[in-house]
């Protein structure tokens, strides 16, 4: 059995939205203005090629009143009186819409009954939740709180719970993975008929959630093996102005490494199913920061705790010719290994360009000049850290929210947070011996390091999905 469950409730009160974010699915049409949906509509959610439950949307009642009266003059059994209402609103010009609504439950969907709990409860409610309750169809309420207002909550469960065994605060704007999960999960126990389908639903859908990171973990991996390998040339032909050459190589570079970041992006996203909207990061978000930029390097790369476990397995990581007990003299130098700009302008122009060469692999033989592979794994951990808040932003962005409008982070809190403070010095080692060997990518050393690497990623990326 394929199970189907009807998404119902009052207009405007986000039965659309709660259906996109369950569905993981942003072609459901959401609008602020009640009426939106007229009539029902099916949305399947897709694993492997195989439907694996289907949401109907439905418009919202509107004249539960009248329908009660009637649903209440019916004879016969529970299917019988059903019919009968939906043949009944049908041809009945202004219970059209209410006939519409209850015709997947007529064909034996489940219910969901979505309500706003940040305003009271009202003498329609009542109606709705009555018709809902005397059609005795597995049903569950979900309580969208729209506005994030409590003081109402109490009431809606006291009412809600009398006719219904399962009631849930869902947000369609905020819903994690989890608490999708945790949805689907108690659909289960609203009957018993929908226990093992529903767990069966679930354990998929968690396989699914599973793969996403898996292979994000491989993108990613994949992302530092190409970025960190890059190299480009140039030739200094004869008076050639050695410094243009440089900055212009360099631009090439950063260029090819952050064109190089957009596609593994893209493929993160495709995973979360954010088809039709261009989801913009928030307009905080420190991936607007560019690669190289200094504010980038002084959140998202090496801490000094990072730095001194990584300069004791060898120091080579950091950079050639990076003396790690010179740098001993606090974090200004820190950030300076990080930095290829602002901080490093401190520094004598030799020094600088020494600790730029050093960073980016910089070396000039004969007339070549060339440009990486990466002089430190500073850019490891860069390019990490964000891949790891894209993939936070599109694991995390609920499918019924169409814009950024509330709930703004603090900007130090979730924006800037740097993802792998927390890798162990173990962790660190793998990282550095991954980076050690970037240019033998055959090498059993490198293909050890790269299969740990991801295994470090899917650790950091479930730690991400599971916090939010
Ligand atoms: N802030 C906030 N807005 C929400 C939430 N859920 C829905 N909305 C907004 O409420 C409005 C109505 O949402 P819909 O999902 O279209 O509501 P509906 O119940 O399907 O409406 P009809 O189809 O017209 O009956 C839209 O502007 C949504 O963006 C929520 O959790 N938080
Ligand atoms: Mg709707």
């Amino acid at each position: 059995m394929l199970p189907e469950i009807a998404i119902v409730g009052h207009p405007n009160e986000g039965k659309s939205s709660v259906l996109s974010t369950l569905a993981e699915d942003d072609s459901v049409r959401v609008s602020p203005y009640p009426g939106e949906t007229t009539v029902c509509r099916s949305f399947p959610v897709m694993i492997d090629n195989r439907e694996l439950i289907r949401f109907v949307d439905t418009p919202g009642f509107q004249n539960p009143a009248k329908v009660l009266a009637t649903l209440k003059t019916l004879e016969g059994s529970s299917e019988e009186r059903l019919r009968k209402l939906v043949d009944y609103c049908s041809s009945t010009e202004e219970l059209a819409e209410d006939g519409e609504l209850l015709k997947p439950v007529a064909q034996g969907a489940a219910l969901i009954y979505v309500v706003n709990g940040a305003r009271p409860v009202r003498a329609v409610d009542r109606d709705e939740m009555e018709i809902i309750r005397l059609l005795g169809k597995p049903r569950m309420a979900v309580i969208n709180n729209k506005r994030e207002d409590s003081r109402y909550l109490a009431h809606w469960k006291d009412e809600l719970a009398i006719r219904f065994n399962s009631i849930r605060l869902f947000n369609a704007h905020r819903a994690t993975y989890a608490e999708r999960i945790g949805l689907l999960e108690a659909l289960g126990s609203i009957d018993q008929d929908w226990q093992q389908i529903m767990a069966e639903v679930v354990t998929t859908i968690k396989k699914d959630w599973d793969n996403r990171t898996s292979n994000t973990a491989h993108i990613i991996a994949s992302l530092l093996t190409e970025s960190l390998r890059l190299k480009l040339s140039a030739q200094l032909g004869k008076g050639a102005d050695e410094q243009r050459t440089r900055e212009e190589l360099t631009a090439a570079y950063t260029k090819k490494i952050s064109g190089l970041e957009n596609k593994a992006h893209a493929h993160i996203r495709a995973q979360f199913h954010h088809n039709l909207f261009d989801y913009q990061l928030p307009p905080y978000s420190i991936l607007h920061e560019e690669i190289f930029s200094e504010k980038t390097w002084q959140f998202l790369g090496l801490s000094k705790r990072q730095f001194m476990v990584l300069g004791g397995i060898g120091g080579g990581a950091l950079g050639a010719g990076v003396d790690v007990a010179a740098l001993g003299h606090g974090l200004g130098l820190f950030t300076a290994l990080g930095t290829i700009g602002g901080a490093l302008g401190a520094l004598g122009t030799r020094k600088r360009l020494d600790y730029q060469s050093s960073l980016l692999g910089i070396r000039i033989s004969g007339p070549q000049i060339t440009i990486g592979p990466a002089g430190s794994i500073g850019l490891l951990f860069v390019l990490t850290n964000r891949a790891l808040h894209f993939y936070k932003h599109m694991a995390n962005w609920a499918h019924g929210r169409r814009d950024h409008e509330e709930a703004r982070p603090a900007l130090e809190e979730s924006t800037s947070a740097n993802y792998t403070r927390d890798w162990s010095a173990a962790e660190l080692k793998i990282a550095h011996d991954f980076f050690q060997t970037i240019d033998r990518p055959e090498s059993d050393k490198h293909q050890t390091a790269a299969a740990k690497l991801e295994a470090t990623l899917i650790e950091s990326l479930t730690k991400i999905s599971s916090a939010a």
